[in-house]
């Protein structure tokens, strides 16, 4: 070998050390940084203003122990807010100070949600359990009655408490929910339904959902509140401090698994729910409905209108699954009327 070329051979080794390698070590870091980040774990903190801004109190069931947020006056009548998944009291911030003028305004966090008791067991989040846990709030605030508002679950658990204890609720108000007995019926009849509930089906197996949903830092929950497949054109009502307040609540250690444990309830407990399903919705009922929602066929609200002895349906065009997020002056607008 000539002097030279060993020089050559050398000059080259040096090059592939300095700028193979480090560019080696380079995508071996990103490769790190991305994949790796999509089980990794951010913190998150509820905003001062959730806390601050808003009255916190608990009250006691005979199965759990709820979390709510209470404003107006407590001799007015008792207006009910019920969210839906995977959400909390929060879903109501356009609504609380609003309607404090004219009522008792009660949001609260249902059970397996935000601050609330979270039982262990699928069977601890039947429709009729989560039923019980509304009729027992209305008494436990010291009303008879109460306008119980409910949006997607929160919404299915009205219409049940609704369909099982008629007798506590005055008037009902439900958002992007259909009647559990018209969701068959829509199923039925209506052939992209089944394709916008790919998710029930998902839900029913074990760890998966819980594990998908936390990947890369609740990208899901981004997605589902954020994003145009959520059928949002208007993004600006959902802040960044609103997601902050989203992350905080579900990345709390085991907050996943109890919301989606109402659906393989709602799987495992129908044919024990049949009767109930089928039954008419006794009191007075006004259903609002956003029209581009994803994941809930428009006819959803026409047949539910059809289980109701008496329901007016109030289309909200260009609002999202999230409607009294999404479009809160319209809402709060239609409730009015519907109240007065
Ligand atoms: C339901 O919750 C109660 C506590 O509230 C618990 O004692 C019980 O074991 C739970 N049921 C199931 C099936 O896990
Ligand atoms: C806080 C905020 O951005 N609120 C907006 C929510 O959306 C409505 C339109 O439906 C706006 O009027 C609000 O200002």
């Amino acid at each position: 070998m000539e002097p030279l070329d060993v020089l050559v051979y050398l000059a080259k080794f040096v090059a592939f050390l300095l700028i193979f390698i480090p560019w080696s070590l380079h995508v071996v870091y990103r490769f790190t940084q991305t994949k790796w980040a999509l089980f990794a774990k951010k913190s998150h903190k509820i905003p001062e203003k959730l806390i601050d801004d808003y009255d916190h109190k608990f009250v006691k069931l005979s199965g759990v122990r709820l979390h709510y947020v209470e404003e107006g006056d407590m001799t007015k009548p008792l207006l009910l807010f019920v969210h839906g998944f995977p959400e909390f009291w929060y879903s109501w911030r356009y609504q609380i100070k609003h309607f404090a003028k004219t009522h008792h305004v009660v949001a609260i966090d249902q059970r397996g949600y935000g601050d609330s008791d979270k039982p262990e067991g699928v069977e601890n989040y039947s429709a009729k359990v989560l039923a019980q846990d509304i009729q027992e709030v209305i008494k436990q605030l010291g009303h008879e009655k109460a306008i119980l508002v409910g949006h997607d679950w929160g919404g299915a658990v009205a219409w049940f408490t609704a369909l099982i204890y008629p007798e506590v609720v005055s008037k009902l108000i439900i958002m992007n929910c259909p009647h559990p007995g018209a969701y068959e019926k829509v199923m039925r009849a209506v052939k992209s339904q089944i394709l916008k509930s790919w998710y029930i089906g998902f839900f029913q197996t074990a760890w998966l959902p819980e594990i998908t949903i936390g990947l890369d830092d609740y990208w899901a929950l981004d997605v589902a509140f954020r994003s145009k497949f959520a059928g949002l054109k208007n993004q600006q009502n959902f802040t960044d401090e609103d997601a902050e307040a989203w992350k905080a609540t579900f990345s709390q250690k085991g907050a996943l698994t109890p919301p989606i444990n109402y659906y393989r309830a709602l799987v495992r407990g129908r044919d024990e729910a049949v009767d109930i399903i089928n039954r008419v919705a006794k009191p007075s009922t006004l259903i609002i409905w956003g029209e581009e929602d994803p994941f809930l066929a428009i006819e959803c609200a026409e047949y539910s209108q059809k289980m109701c002895q008496k329901a007016k349906v109030a289309y909200v065009p260009g609002s999202s699954h999230w409607v009294q997020q999404d479009k809160p002056e319209e809402v709060n607008k239609i409730m009015e009327e519907f109240l007065n």
